[in-house]
This record gives structure tokens, sequence and C-alpha cells, in this order.
């Protein structure tokens, strides 16, 4: 049942402590003052209406005000590719942030496992691609972000 909530979202958020976090709301303030301007948005909001937290959008790097950024992949025949974000600026001293690509071939079954060589890819801003082989039977893709706080 895990396995199978798990493919049914693609981005996992799990809540966190935060340095500098003086409201309590599970942002880190600097991030908060930074594209929010204050601190009245708390991590479980969706600010912005797209489905995904604030927390969610902190994670992967995207813009908490826009419902059009957000993390995506691009997946064609041949090959699935994104874009990373490296993790800088307000609110992210001293973290970095992961990728991982994983593949499952029955979505029922749910058994989800790393792509190898694609396992942990550290974000700095680079685009990275899998070529998928034809010789392949039919497999799902998804990828996870997270960040390594210090
Ligand atoms: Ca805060
Ligand atoms: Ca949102």
């Amino acid at each position: 049942m895990l396995r199978n909530q798990q493919a049914q979202t693609p981005l996992q958020v799990t809540t966190a402590t935060f340095l500098g976090d003086t409201d309590s709301d599970g942002l880190p303030d600097a991030w908060e003052q930074n594209v929010f301007g204050n601190l009245s948005h708390d991590g479980n909001t969706d600010s912005d209406g797209d489905g995904l937290s604030n927390l969610a959008k902190y994670i992967a790097g995207t813009n908490p005000n826009s419902a059009a950024s957000h993390f995506r992949l691009d997946i064609s025949q041949t090959a699935i590719s994104f874009t990373t974000v490296k993790a800088e600026g307000a609110g992210y001293e001293g973290c970095s942030r992961h990728y991982g690509l994983e593949t499952c071939p029955d979505l029922v079954a749910g058994k989800w496992s790393a792509v190898p060589g694609y396992e942990d890819i550290v974000g700095t801003n680079q685009v990275v691609t899998y070529t998928i082989s034809t010789a392949s039977p039919q497999q799902f893709y998804r990828a996870r972000v997270r960040l390594q706080q210090p």
C-alpha cells in the first residue's frame, strides 16, 4: 500500500526541522523572506494552488508563488531528462540538493528500484539525461528530490 501511494505521488515530502525557523512553520525564515517577503506562509500550505506544498517547493528549489514552476521529468520514447537546481541562496546555506531516478515495471506491484548510475546526483543546474534502452520492456519512471542539510 505504501509503495502504491508512492507511485501515485511523484514528489515525496517529509517534514523536517530547519535552522533559522523562528516561527516553527517548517520553512527556513531566510527562504520565506526571500520568496514571500514575510513569514506568513507555512510549509504545509500550497500558496500557488498547484498541488505542491511550500515545503515541497523549497526542497525542489522551485518558485512557491508560481504554479508553472515545478520539478518535472521530460520523457520521450528514448530518453528521460530533467534539469537540476543547485541548492544556493537564502535558506540553503550549506545545503546540497540530490536527485535520484527510479524505475518500476508494474505500478500495481510497485517495486521501485534505483536506476544504476542515477541513484544520487548532486544538483548543479545541469541537465541529466537517461537514455532508455530500446531493448528493455515497458517501464515506469519517477525521480526523487531531497535536500541534504549541513
Ligand atoms: Ca519559518
Ligand atoms: Ca504550491
